[in-house]
């Protein structure tokens, strides 16, 4: 065994002193220094011995490692600054084109509007993805017994309160911002809030588990409905051209009143009907309204001084409508081929 120490050793010396390219190194670290290497090997065989020679052997087998592997991180050194610090590998094949990412389109429709709106002085908030049920839904006038709960599922939290009640679950809606909001900085209010949001939806083309919307919402002295529309003609108009048109009608959402549902004009077919908006002529895009005043006190907020305004639009859909997009589960489907077009 000792000559066999003996061998490997002279062996990886010779060689080493010819290697002149780091992949001739590598080569050469890999058969002998690897972990599958030859000189694993032989110690992978000491167990076999016995008694003294068992040491004998492995202290000459632990001096041998030691020094090949000396040897071997000198010549590694020594390539390396003879490459000008770097490792090279062949300089003459074409460079490895780096891809750009791209932005989702819901981002880009999210950043008009927050552009649209800093420039009307409204701030941009964020709130909890994971909230309470109290936040999402009793502080907005959906009691735990309200019918109009139905029609918002979510996924719950395995969790119970101090009271032995499950109160976490998947905001449904960004409208629970609207009370955090006001208990935050009171009145005058002026806030957007674009965020995720979640459902327990079968989903299909225009409807997902997962998808975003934004939240508007302000608060201030002599509120009303022309300030509503006018913000909702805004939004329209910047998003899809200025001949774009508002329609407002009535709608029920437990915590405006009143409240309705905006939807403009189709921007494919400027409103004679076509494919994408049934051929109404119309597209529903927002549900907005006049905060109700249970909202406002909840939001502790006094409804006989101040009034407000909120609006929810779903960000995926005005993607959809902006870009032409014919499936909501494109967006969070991960193909490059999608994403790379915009
Ligand atoms: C709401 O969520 C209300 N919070 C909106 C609101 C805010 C009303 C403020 C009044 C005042 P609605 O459930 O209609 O309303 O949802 C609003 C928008 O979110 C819809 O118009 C739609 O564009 C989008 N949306 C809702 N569910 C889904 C879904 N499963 N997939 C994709 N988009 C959805």
């Amino acid at each position: 065994m000792k000559n066999k120490l003996q061998k490997l050793r002279d062996d990886f010396l010779r060689q080493l002193s010819t290697v002149d390219t780091s992949e001739r190194l590598r080569d050469l670290e890999l058969k002998y220094l690897s972990r599958k290497g030859e000189l694993s090997e032989i110690m992978h065989e000491l167990k076999n011995l016995s008694g003294e020679l068992k040491r004998d052997i492995g202290g000459l087998a632990n001096a041998v490692k030691t020094e090949l592997q000396d040897k071997f991180t000198e010549a590694r050194r020594l390539l390396d600054k003879r490459s000008g610090g770097e490792r090279m590998t062949d300089v003459s094949l074409p460079g490895e084109k780096i891809i750009n990412g791209h932005l989702n389109p819901i981002t880009l429709v999210q950043n008009e509007l927050e552009d649209l709106f800093t420039s009307l002085g409204f701030m941009v908030l964020d709130g909890p993805e994971l909230e309470s049920d109290y936040y999402n839904f009793t502080a907005l006038n959906l009691s735990p017994d309200h019918p109009a709960r139905d029609m918002q599922d979510t996924f719950y939290i395995d969790y119970k309160n101090k009271s032995g009640q499950y109160d976490l679950l998947m905001r449904t809606q960004t409208s629970p911002v609207q009370i955090r909001a006001m208990r935050k900085y009171g009145a005058p209010l002026k806030a957007i809030i674009p965020g995720r949001c979640f459902r327990n939806e079968s989903t299909d083309a225009r409807h997902e588990h997962t998808f975003y919307q934004v939240e508007g919402i302000l608060v201030d002295k002599n509120i009303n409905f022309a300030n509503l529309k006018s913000f909702l003609e805004i939004v329209g108009q910047k998003l899809f051209g200025p001949d774009t048109k508002l329609r407002m009608r009535p709608k029920f959402f437990p915590f405006v009143e009143p409240g309705n549902n905006g939807e403009y004009s189709c921007f494919l077919c400027g409103g004679k009907g076509c494919r994408v908006c049934k051929n109404t002529g119309w597209l529903e895009i927002v549900g907005a309204g006049l905060i109700h005043p249970d909202v406002l006190r909840a939001g502790g907020i006094d409804p006989e001084v101040y009034s407000g305004l909120a609006f929810g639009f779903g960000l995926n859909r005005l993607a959809m409508l902006k870009y032409s997009i014919n499936d909501v589960r494109l967006f969070n489907s991960g193909d490059l081929k999608f994403l790379e077009q915009f």
